[in-house]
């Protein structure tokens, strides 16, 4: 065994990184404050779905590398996993504060303490670091940021660039050792400070981005160009890569992120307006969604919703554009979801049926899934809006539907 640690947090980052750090030789023990989630997997069953964990998971059973624990236990290592929510320009650090509450009576001076959540600039020197030093420990200390996306968790843990910020340059070593056992592509050491703003920085990057995608796809519509094709066109340029326009941005990350780097002086106007810009997508799209309804004369549809989930081929909902969308068009019309992925009761996995059922379809998520919808067998459905250029013409060849696509003149089929 190399090292022993406790992972706080058995969520989408904490569990992957605790199984992974186990199948590298470690000895782990994972602790939640979700007793049913410990009790669960000390049973064998995993909270959620992600490629690879489960043989992750097996492995580390057979092996006895892993063990979900229901109190925190003295061990050399803690890494930090658990969620910071959005509170206005912070990081919420009430969960991360309450896990070092929890390591506290075992934390010495050699203690390495490594935070993966994400946090904003500075939170690390100003508001974690000092909780410790109040009480006379001055342990090694890390901000390693994940960096891996829902769906490919495991393999671009494996095989992404890691950046880890330490305390002192001490700590940083210290921590690149552990994620040595894993991480198969290089490992850069910084300060603790440089590290979160890089994390932040990442996000806001691709929120700005697609905030610019939506701006060009509804300059796209109102002036009648193919914002897709522009988009394919501008990125042969060998330093252009726009991102792609939608629906709007969901996630627990890209929508969330950028506010902390927006809090950190008063003169920061690009990244705000790149939020509200995301934001108001939802509400943009049922605009344009009502006015295709009015030119068409469609009075009362019943609408039916394509994909649930904030991306293709993911569970994962959380901060959804198609939450506030589905919300407008409720307002006004009898409304169907379908996702395949999604399992909470507003949201069926039965297409079929709802294709039968609608004569207005809205493409939000583009799950591949959607990609071989054969509309012929619809006689019912009069328009299809697709917010993300995931259907093809083929698809409509032969039937009644007249296909809208987003960031584009209004194409008639
Ligand atoms: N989206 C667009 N247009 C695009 C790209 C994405 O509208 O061109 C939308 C997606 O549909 C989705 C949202 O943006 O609703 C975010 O999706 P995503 O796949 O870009 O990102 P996340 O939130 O799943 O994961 C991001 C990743 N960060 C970056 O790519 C810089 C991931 O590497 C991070 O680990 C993660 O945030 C995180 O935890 O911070």
């Amino acid at each position: 065994m190399r090292h022993t640690i406790t992972v706080l947090g058995l969520g989408y980052i904490g569990l992957p990184t605790a199984l992974l750090l186990a199948a590298g030789g470690n000895r782990v023990y994972g602790y939640d404050i979700n007793t049913s989630r410990v009790k669960n997997l000390q049973d064998g069953t995993l909270p959620f779905e992600e490629h690879g964990l489960k043989e992750l998971f097996s492995g580390a059973r057979r092996k006895k590398t892993f063990t979900a624990v229901n109190r925190v236990l003295s061990t050399p290592v803690y890494i930090i996993a658990v969620p910071t929510p959005h509170k206005g320009y912070h990081a919420d650090l009430q969960f991360v504060r309450a896990a070092c509450k929890q390591i506290l009576p075992f934390v010495t001076d050699k203690t390495l303490i490594i935070v993966e959540s994400t946090i904003g600039p500075t939170d690390s020197v100003k508001k974690l670091y000092p909780y410790f030093t109040k009480h006379g420990r001055h342990p090694l200390f890390a901000y390693c940021p994940e960096r891996a996306i829902p769906g490919k968790t495991i393999h671009e843990m494996r095989h992404n660039v890691r950046v880890i910020g330490g305390y002192t340059p001490q700590a940083a070593k210290m921590a690149q050792s552990l994620y040595r056992s894993f991480v198969k592509n290089d490992i850069q050491l910084t300060d603790v400070t440089t590290a979160e703003a890089c994390k932040v920085m990442e996000n806001t990057y691709r929120d700005v981005n697609i905030a610019l995608a939506n701006e060009f796809g509804k300059a796209a519509a109102a002036a009648g160009f193919n914002v897709w094709k522009a988009i394919q066109l501008a990125n042969l340029h060998p330093r252009v890569h726009i991102h792609q326009p939608g629906p709007g941005v969901g996630g627990h990350c890209i929508a969330i992120d950028p506010w902390y780097m927006a809090g950190l002086t008063r003169d920061m106007r690009m990244i705000k307006t790149a939020r509200k810009i995301n934001d108001g997508m939802p509400a943009y799209v049922y605009k344009e969604l009502d006015h295709i309804l009015k030119v068409k004369k469609i009075s009362a549809p019943r609408i039916g919703i394509l994909g649930y989930a904030y991306k293709k081929n993911v569970s994962d909902w959380r901060e959804t554009p198609a939450g506030p969308l589905s919300n407008y068009l409720k307002k006004r019309f009898s409304v169907m979801i379908h996702d395949p992925y999604v399992r909470i009761p507003a949201v069926s996995s039965n297409l079929d049926e709802i294709l039968g059922k609608v004569s207005v379809v809205i493409l939000v998520t583009d799950h591949d899934i959607y990609k071989t919808i054969d509309f012929r067998r619809y006689k019912n459905i009069r328009v299809v809006y697709d917010t993300r250029n995931c259907l093809t013409k083929d698809q409509f060849a032969g039937t009644n539907a007249q296909y809208h696509l987003l960031g584009s003149p209004y194409t008639i089929v």
